[in-house]
């Protein structure tokens, strides 16, 4: 079998509660993925992640276990943080075999300089969320977190999320978008790579022109309707949506 592709996923929001998408994303493992040289997971695999003291959970357990087998069928699995699963840490890597990768990471790509990102980061104009984003990201802030019982952690986890659905209603779609001149700059000072990420739900390829450069952003589809993922190899990347089971 000829490898010679990566896969590319983002913002799957796995739970218990959609069943259907999480039947999606293993046959997308051991049908699609399985044959990739690797899978880039850039955030959001969960819809949240409580710590890593959740592993035994029935659905965690699950998508840890069958991430395990696709490294273990040879494919390289790459899991970066989102703003829902941050607190992914070591014993997750440790049980699923994904290696973790800091945001952004820049990769060669079959000789394209390509750029890694959940994408939260380069909706600059979002500044109520990029200060929640400072506060959780502490590390101080998660060990006190993760000090609290599972079900404390739930309640806050909730919270958080009430708190910001009400937020969302009362911001522009344009706020909630990247802002070019933050794409830019990240580009610049990658030096005009390739850009993967997601974050934003919005499933696109765009062209920035950056210093005379011309650099491709593709953004990945969320699945919570229907699941996706970009291929990429040496010649192209392409969008594919996986409407059933693959
Ligand atoms: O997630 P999504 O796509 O709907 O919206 C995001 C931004 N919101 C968030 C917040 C998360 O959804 C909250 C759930 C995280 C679960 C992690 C579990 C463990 C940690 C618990 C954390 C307390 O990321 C949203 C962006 C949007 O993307 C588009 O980019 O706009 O940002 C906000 O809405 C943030 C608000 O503007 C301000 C913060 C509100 C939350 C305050 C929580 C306080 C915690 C209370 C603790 C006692
Ligand atoms: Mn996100």
């Amino acid at each position: 079998m000829t490898r010679s592709h990566s896969l590319f996923i983002s913002d799957l929001h796995l739970c218990e509660s959609r069943p259907h998408i999480n039947q999606l994303f293993f046959a997308f493992l051991t049908q699609t993925a399985i044959h990739a040289d690797a899978l880039y997971i850039l955030g959001d695999l969960f819809e949240y992640w409580l710590g890593d003291d959740t592993l035994d959970q029935h659905l965690n357990q699950q998508v840890a276990l069958s991430l395990r087998q696709l490294v273990d069928g040879g494919v390289s699995v790459y899991f970066m943080h989102g703003n829902r699963d941050f607190l992914i840490a070591q014993q997750f890597a440790l049980s699923s075999g994904a290696q973790l990768l800091s945001d952004p990471t820049l990769i060669d790509l079959y000789g394209t300089p390509t750029l890694l990102m959940h994408g939260d980061t380069l909706c600059t104009d979002d500044v109520k969320y990029l200060a929640f984003r400072d506060q959780v990201r502490d590390p101080q802030w998660q060990q006190q977190f993760l000090a609290q019982t599972i079900a404390t952690r739930i309640a806050i986890a909730q919270q958080a999320r009430d708190l910001s659905e009400s937020a969302k209603q009362e911001k522009s779609v344009e706020i909630m978008d990247v802002n070019d001149t933050a794409v830019a700059q990240v580009l610049r000072t990658q030096h005009y790579p390739r850009l993967i990420h997601g974050h934003t739900h919005r499933p696109d390829v765009h062209t920035h022109i950056v210093d005379g450069h011309e650099c491709q952003r593709w953004v990945l589809t969320d699945w919570y309707q229907q699941g996706g993922y970009l291929r990429c190899d040496a010649d192209a990347c392409v969008a594919k949506r996986i409407t059933s089971q693959p």
